[in-house]
């Protein structure tokens, strides 16, 4: 069987390696930056999801070859005027901590009649610390008032899809990688590579 891609991942988050494996399939050997220890850590010093993802895109495909994908994405809530946004990974005060951050939107959430938000996800893919293209997607939804359900992280079990009546994390990983933002922007990508611009990969 003749060999797999590579594609390496700019993220540390263990849960965006497994759902964009589990959406790429089998096109692609996937790995992320936990397989190079020796990388530093890129500080997301952004205020969008473009510049954040940039930054660890092209810092991380400065450093190492092959192509590299950053994923950085995030919580929209219109009854928090878009927070908590870029900055939804350390909303609840610890970055990292999804326990803390649903209690806070919780918080934020009580009593709020427009419960309307939506997850973005912005990709940026790099190769030789050059831009090769930027892959959006979103989804829409609606915060649930009490959490529910163990699949997916993060605001999964906050988060009801549109023209769904379960949250994202009671849904499970199939349905996630159909409709999640994250799937739409992987989505965008596998389109751009079968159009073969994208010519040596
Ligand atoms: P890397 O920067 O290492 O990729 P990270 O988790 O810090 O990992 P981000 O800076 O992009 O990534 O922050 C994303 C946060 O947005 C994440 O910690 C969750 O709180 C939330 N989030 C993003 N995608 C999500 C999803 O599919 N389901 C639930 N919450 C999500």
């Amino acid at each position: 069987m003749p060999e797999l891609p590579q594609l390496i991942l700019a993220t540390r988050n263990a849960h965006k390696t497994e759902e964009i494996r589990h959406i790429l399939g089998h096109r692609f050997e996937v790995l992320d930056v936990r397989s190079f220890p020796e990388l530093p850590e890129i500080e997301e010093t952004g205020t969008t999801f473009l510049e954040n993802a940039r930054l660890k895109a092209l810092g991380i495909s400065n450093r190492i070859d092959g192509w590299v994908l950053a994923d950085d994405s995030g919580l929209e809530v219109d009854a928090l005027g878009a927070a908590p946004g870029v900055w939804s990974s350390s909303f609840g005060g610890e970055e990292g901590n999804h326990q803390l951050n649903n209690e806070r939107l919780m918080r934020e959430m009580a009593g709020k009649t427009d419960r309307n938000a939506r997850f973005r996800c912005t990709l940026v893919l790099a190769k030789g610390g050059v831009e090769k293209g930027v892959f959006l997607g979103t989804v829409e939804g609606s915060i649930a008032v009490s959490p529910s359900g163990n699949g997916g992280f993060g605001y999964d079990p906050l988060f009801i899809p549109a023209d769904h009546n379960a949250t994202m994390a009671d849904l499970g990983a199939d349905v996630k990688s159909r409709l999640s933002h994250r799937a739409k922007a992987i989505q965008a990508f596998v389109r751009e590579l079968e159009t073969g611009n994208l010519v040596d990969f």
